[in-house]
């Protein structure tokens, strides 16, 4: 990922970058960044670049023309470089206090990005004009002002940065996140047992991991209970909610408590009578009405600016009412697949199983047909997908939809009846329990083959049915 950063204050970029983990980032080229000097564009003679505001107030404001000038250098930069695939347009992020507030969504939102430019202010701001013409995103780092922008870039930096592959090693690595990240660190302690008369706690010299785990998680909920409330209320809230979901239908729900508990979800209503719960990462909307009379309310949950997607509908009498406000394009009848009894399931050696990258996105798509080109690229170029392999040769595959369940199962009509599917979703499963995942997947209705290799890999499957309801304004996806 490349940083560009237009700034009066090179130097200050320069050294805030240049240690640490970003710096060694930047030495391994992982990560590029070039802080660009705003006064070498200037077309003034005694190299000014700012001027009164007019209508009077204090200060002084930065002018139009150099801060244009220095980002048509940079945009026409990375033009070249990106060569002839016209890629978006770059992002331009103007540190403002008059911006957004920064918080990690944004971050993860922004390290997507290959290139992106920051744009620092100094004095009292910049000319409006030019504000308009370029920045696509206006951002501040807390509600206190700061005397420029360069300190706010440098977090924003720091906080993408981290979350571009290979920028933290793996020791480093934040984890996958969970449900629990809503919730401030447990402390921590290190060598010697005794300091100033206090003790380690005794239960971390135990060796005991789950009763470590417990301890960490009861000190987490309590600091976040002392120090942040507003934390604390949503974490509360999820809990409540993720177990109420187990108790009533551990199979059924499991696609809503996997996406709390892997935290990609957002509940957008939780209460008695059923809940909306908004999984981000895969755009899907989950529903789930505990009594017929409450459908209707349910489906009201539904965000209004809301005019297409996916939804999954985790009861029938949600259907009718889902009818009445969207034109449904396509439904899919499942039932629910889970695996609850935790333990590994047994692999054969001989059979070789692997991540398959992007290059094997045509052998994939000659196979798999229940999704676009488009998501089959994403889930290959997340590392979703996996692929046995026989001899060498590619003999089928199972990957991990963005939801989390698992799918995409297909073994080629050559490598048939050879128990290549049981194996592919073992190690699926194995792969999610060593995440502290609850494996599931969705059958859908009358496939026998699937329902047959499901029980005989000892998972549950659900009796309710359920829908998969896709509301599209210009087709069926895949199609
Ligand atoms: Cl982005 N800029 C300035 N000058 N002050 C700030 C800020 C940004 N964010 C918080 N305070």
């Amino acid at each position: 990922m490349n940083f560009y950063i237009m700034t009066l204050f090179p130097e200050m970029i320069e050294q805030g970058a240049g240690n640490s983990i970003i710096g060694r980032a930047l030495a391994r080229g992982i990560l590029s960044l070039e802080a660009v000097n705003i006064r070498d564009y200037t077309k003034d003679k005694h190299r000014k670049v700012d001027d009164y505001p007019y209508g009077g107030g204090a200060g002084m404001l930065m002018q139009a023309q150099p801060v244009y000038d220095c980002w048509q250098a940079i945009a026409e930069k990375i033009k070249e470089k990106r060569g002839k695939e016209d890629g978006p347009e770059t992002r331009v992020v103007y540190l403002t206090p008059q911006g957004k507030t920064f918080h990690q969504e944004m971050a993860k939102e922004f390290a997507k990005e290959e290139d992106i430019i920051f744009l620092c202010g100094h004095y009292e701001g910049i000319d409006e004009r030019v504000l308009e013409e370029i920045v696509t995103d206006r951002v501040s780092i807390g509600d206190y002002v700061l005397t420029g922008g360069e300190l706010p870039a440098l977090v924003m930096v720091d906080a993408i940065a981290r979350l571009v592959p290979g920028v933290l090693s793996n020791e480093e690595s934040a984890g996958e996140e969970t449900f629990y990240n809503d919730l401030l660190e447990y402390p921590q302690y290190s060598r010697p047992e005794q300091w100033h008369g206090k003790n380690a706690p005794e239960i971390l010299l135990s060796g005991n991991h789950k009763k470590i785990r417990e301890w960490r998680l009861e000190q987490s909920e309590y600091r976040t209970k002392q120090i942040r409330p507003d934390l604390y209320e949503k974490y509360a809230l999820r809990k409540k909610w993720m177990e109420k979901l187990i108790k009533k239908n551990k199979a059924l729900y499991a696609d809503m408590s996997e996406c709390l508990n892997r935290g990609q979800g957002e509940l957008l209503y939780a209460e008695e009578d059923g809940g909306v719960l908004w999984d981000r990462k895969a755009d899907v909307y989950m529903l789930a009405a505990f009594s017929q009379a409450a459908a209707e309310k349910i489906v009201d949950q539904i965000p209004d600016r809301i005019s297409e997607g996916q939804f999954i509908l985790h009861e029938e009498w949600l259907l009718p009412p889902m009818e009445k406000r969207f034109q449904i394009t396509e439904k899919m009848m499942c039932q629910r697949a889970v695996y609850n009894r935790g333990v590994s399931l047994p692999q054969s050696k001989e059979l070789e199983i692997r991540q398959l990258d992007i290059s094997w996105l045509s052998a994939v798509l000659a196979h798999y047909h229940l999704g676009s080109k488009e998501y089959v690229e994403e889930r290959l170029s997340e590392g979703a997908v996996f692929g046995a392999f026989v001899e060498g040769n590619l003999a089928g595959f199972m990957g991990e939809h963005i939801e989390g369940s698992l799918g995409m199962l297909e073994v080629f009509e050559e490598y048939r009846r050879k128990g290549i599917a049981a194996e592919l979703e073992s190690y699926m499963i194995n792969r999610q329990l060593s995440k502290g995942y609850l494996p599931y997947g969705d059958v859908i209705v009358g496939n026998e083959a699937s329902l047959k290799l499901q029980r005989k890999l000892g998972l549950k499957v659900s009796k309710e049915i359920y829908c998969w309801a896709i509301v599209s304004n210009v087709g069926v996806p895949g199609e």
